[in-house]
């Protein structure tokens, strides 16, 4: 586009549906994930795991195994007595050892007890087959709540009754600074209370299933005592840290890499045994190894995610006020704490006020060890379990009554004047307006049609359900108080000798599409084509520093400071081009504009200096200005004072076939909230893989243990994982109410879609069974559980 004054001026790119840079690699096979690197002399690893959920090693003969030819190495526990860092990190909670190989006891079904190093990876897999491990089997702990008695056995030794975090309350009446409780408040709410909703609901366990499983190559060079490790991992920077930690190496020497990566949704933020035993042994041998986790492996081995059981009671007025909510919650975290494990309920905790005004809250939270594998971050990550249990009981509470549940959540929203808005939880709400969200979304649902639509079908004999849920979500994640790796995140910029920009991000993204919407940025920033810009991001040894991508974070902490560093280099080449420009502008930089790839003075397009002139001057300097270094390139570190609070509304409609219990999703309008877009196109993409992993979870997905400890949901045979075909087309729209914690206005938003969507569909399909009484069903809502309700319990 050109001017009346004749200069090119790039069109702005933020807020444009620009489609994604990293596309057509990804899309024709050029991209490289770990399994792709492959280093002269590299051995394979393959680790023997347990097939029991809970025993005592009595022997394990490896002479099989280390017979076979191309085996170079074969160790045990016993070999490697390091053990994981106590995790989790920065929370108070004492945490059990755990070791990368187990040297005594198994504590879950695929726990390592040995791993093979060998020539290629099939004969790695035949010699850890090979191994023979006799295991004295002990009692196995699967149900959570008989754990909490200690029964059938302790997981571990020091932890009485499996209480891996016996008590954590939260809500009115604590005092921080002496954690004495009042409960005052909230007896009175219950005391008032016309109506009381009580429920026992379960927001069941979970697999984060990416394509790409997990998978490291560990490369240690001995001459430089150097090493280098390519992991699949959102985040490079803590590989970095805690590898060379647990090697008593300097963070100086170690490199750590994340190549393309195939999807994380939370499982790659940890820090797993099976890399630091690569990190070992290419240590130990002088020679690269690879392990790449099969897909048995990740449903075993991976973390999962959710497992918490609430008890909630609900409190309120007979016109649909809430008074008060008292909840107990239970998070079964299985065997032992990795990264953030241990607080991950406690996101759940935050959560609890909701979108609401709820004036008493009450809440309490145990988290138990069980023989299964550890629970940590999965898509959502606390949030979604909090949103749905108080969502639910608000859906309960308007049954109840006989309300509609939009009037009910409306009467006791927080109200727009009420921001920045301090809950019962201790969370400090940046900006909100749900309000406008619940009406667009009424609007684009045709609620009132949709009901009647629901009406008619019920009189034809159909079972067919609508439900409406909301929420708000804490992400953006920093400041460093709220996250102990540190809640900021880095970014440079570079403007090379040729004008072109290279730019890095400490976000390291996984499949979120960043270095698009990092590029729309500078472009606009620095008046480019996207073009001309290179967003590096996922190497230790490229960017300085980082914290990573998870917790919905890049866009509000990695874009802000990635504007914050463009704008110091910005700063130095205007003055740059002023002192190009001659004397008169040496003294004015600021008044020099960026637009189409050149730099000049407003009005004035002759006097415009290209990107690539301005820049050969700062790197040959020719007389160098006063007070001016050379070059063309700088940092930036940001922490934002508070995370962001994204919103939403989403709707739906159900029909449960009453001859098979089959549930089918007919309709789903989501509005979404997550401030300033830089990308409508990308966030339209994120919350619709958020709504998939919601309504997965809602619909067909759930990790089974059966009474021994053995994963009966170990395949994708077993565990369902959603389809295109089983959704209808998402409706989508969006409110935008920016933040004030970031100069952007941008709130997270990849995990929004994980939010809104379980509580919708379970309050859709107990609408639809609403003749037969029901009033809750736990997820996952299959067939068998919903014909059940259908034939009165008969099976
Ligand atoms: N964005 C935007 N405008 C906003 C907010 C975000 O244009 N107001 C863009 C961002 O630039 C980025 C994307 O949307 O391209 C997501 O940004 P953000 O909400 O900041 O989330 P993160 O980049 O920090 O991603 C983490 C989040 C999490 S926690 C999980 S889990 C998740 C998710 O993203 N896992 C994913 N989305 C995923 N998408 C893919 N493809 N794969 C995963 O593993």
């Amino acid at each position: 586009m050109t001017t009346a004054s004749g200069h090119v001026v790039t069109p702005k790119m933020i807020g444009e549906r620009i489609k994604r840079r990293e596309d057509p690699r990804l899309i024709q096979g050029l991209a490289t994930y770990v399994d792709d690197i492959k280093l002269p002399g590299m051995l394979h690893l393959a680790f023997k795991r347990s097939d029991y959920a809970h025993g005592r090693i009595v022997s394990i003969d490896t002479s099989a195994a280390a017979a076979m030819p191309g085996v170079e190495l074969v160790m045990t526990g016993a070999d490697m007595v390091k053990i994981l860092p106590p995790m989790p990190i920065g929370t108070p909670f004492p945490s059990p050892d755990h070791h990368a190989i187990t040297p005594d006891i198994v504590r879950y079904v695929g726990e390592p007890v040995a791993v093979v190093v060998a020539t290629d990876r099939y004969l790695a897999r035949d010699a850890a087959d090979a191994i023979v491990v006799t295991i004295d089997p002990l009692p196995a702990v699967i149900d959570t709540e008989k754990a909490m008695t200690g029964q059938p056995a302790l997981v571990h030794e020091a932890f009485a009754n499996n209480l891996a975090v016996p008590y954590v309350p939260g809500g009115s009446g604590i005092d921080a600074a002496t954690g004495s409780i009042d409960n005052s408040t909230v007896d009175a709410a219950f005391a008032q209370a016309e109506v009381i909703i009580s429920q026992r609901m379960l927001n069941q366990r979970l697999a984060p299933t990416p394509i790409e499983p997990r998978g490291v190559v560990a490369h240690y060079e001995p001459g430089k005592d150097f090493l280098t490790i390519w992991s699949a991992t959102q985040n490079p920077h803590i590989v970095r840290s805690f590898i060379a930690a647990l090697m008593g190496m300097g963070q100086n020497q170690v490199r750590a890499i994340a190549p393309e990566v195939g999807g994380g949704f939370g499982c790659k933020i940890n820090i797993y045994g099976e890399d630091y035993v690569a990190a070992a042994i290419t240590k130990k041998l002088g020679r690269p190894v690879k392990w790449i986790e099969d897909r048995s492996e990740a449903f075993m081995t991976t973390i999962h995610g959710r497992d918490i059981l609430a008890y909630v009671d609900l409190a309120a007025k007979r016109d649909g006020t809430v008074l008060g909510l008292k909840i107990k919650l239970i998070a079964d975290i299985g065997a032992y704490n990795m990264i953030l494990t241990a607080a991950i309920p406690t996101l759940t905790m935050l959560m609890l006020n909701g979108t609401y005004n709820i004036p008493a809250i009450r809440a309490e939270l145990t988290e138990v060890f069980t023989n299964k594998m550890p629970t940590d971050a999965y898509r959502g990550a606390g949030r979604p379990e909090g949103t749905y249990f108080v969502e639910r009981a608000m859906d309960m509470l308007a049954r109840e009554l006989g309300m509609d549940p939009a009037e009910v959540k409306r009467k006791n929203f927080i109200q727009p004047a009420q921001f920045p808005f301090a809950t019962q939880m201790g969370a400090v709400y940046d900006s909100g307006n749900y309000e406008r969200a619940l009406d667009l979304g009424l609007k684009n649902a045709k609620w009132n049609e949709l009901k009647a639509e629901r009406d008619r079908a019920k009189k034809e004999g159909r079972l067919v359900g609508i439900g409406l849920s909301f929420y708000v979500e804490v992400c953006g994640l920093g400041p460093s108080a709220s996250l102990p790796t540190g809640g900021w995140e880095h970014a440079s910029v570079t403007i090379e000798r040729d004008g072109k920009i290279t730019a890095t991000t400490g976000a390291s993204p996984h499949g979120q599409g960043n270095e698009t919407t990092f590029s729309q940025m500078l472009a606009d920033q620095f008046g480019v084509p996207m073009a001309d810009i290179l967003i590096l991001h996922g190497d230790t040894g490229v960017v300085k520093q980082g914290i990573g991508t998870f917790g919905s974070r890049s866009q509000a902490v990695g874009g802000t400071v990635l504007a914050l560093a463009g704008g110091k280099v910005k700063t130095k080449m205007a003055k740059f081009a002023a002192a190009l420009m001659g004397p008169e502008m040496e003294a004015n930089p600021e008044a020099l504009v960026f637009e189409g790839g050149k730099i000049f003075v407003e009005g004035n397009p002759a006097s415009a200096k290209t990107f690539a002139e301005v820049a050969g001057y700062a790197y040959v300097p020719v007389p160098l200005p006063v007070g001016m270094e050379p070059g063309l390139s700088d940092e930036a570190f940001w922490e934002p004072e508070n995370n962001t609070y994204p919103f939403g509304c989403h709707i739906c409609m159900v029909e449960v076939d009453r001859d098979t219990g089959e549930l089918t999703l007919k309709k789903f309008v989501a509005i979404d909230d997550c401030g300033t877009i830089i990308n409508p196109l990308i966030v339209e993409g994120q919350v619709h893989g958020g709504l998939a992993q919601g309504i997965g979870q809602a619909m067909i997905e759930e990790v089974v243990y059966d009474e021994d400890g053995q994963l009966i949901t170990g395949s994708f045979m077993d565990y369902a994982m959603p389809r295109a075909t089983d959704f209808p087309r998402f409706e989508l729209d969006k409110t935008v109410t920016p933040t004030p914690v970031n100069p952007l206005g941008a709130k997270g938003v990849g995990e929004a879609g994980t939010l809104g969507s379980t509580p919708a569909i379970v309050a859709a399909t107990v609408d639809a069974l609403s003749e037969f009484g029901v009033k809750h069903i736990d997820m996952m809502l299959r067939p068998e559980k919903l014909w059940n309700i259908i034939h009165g319990g008969q099976s």
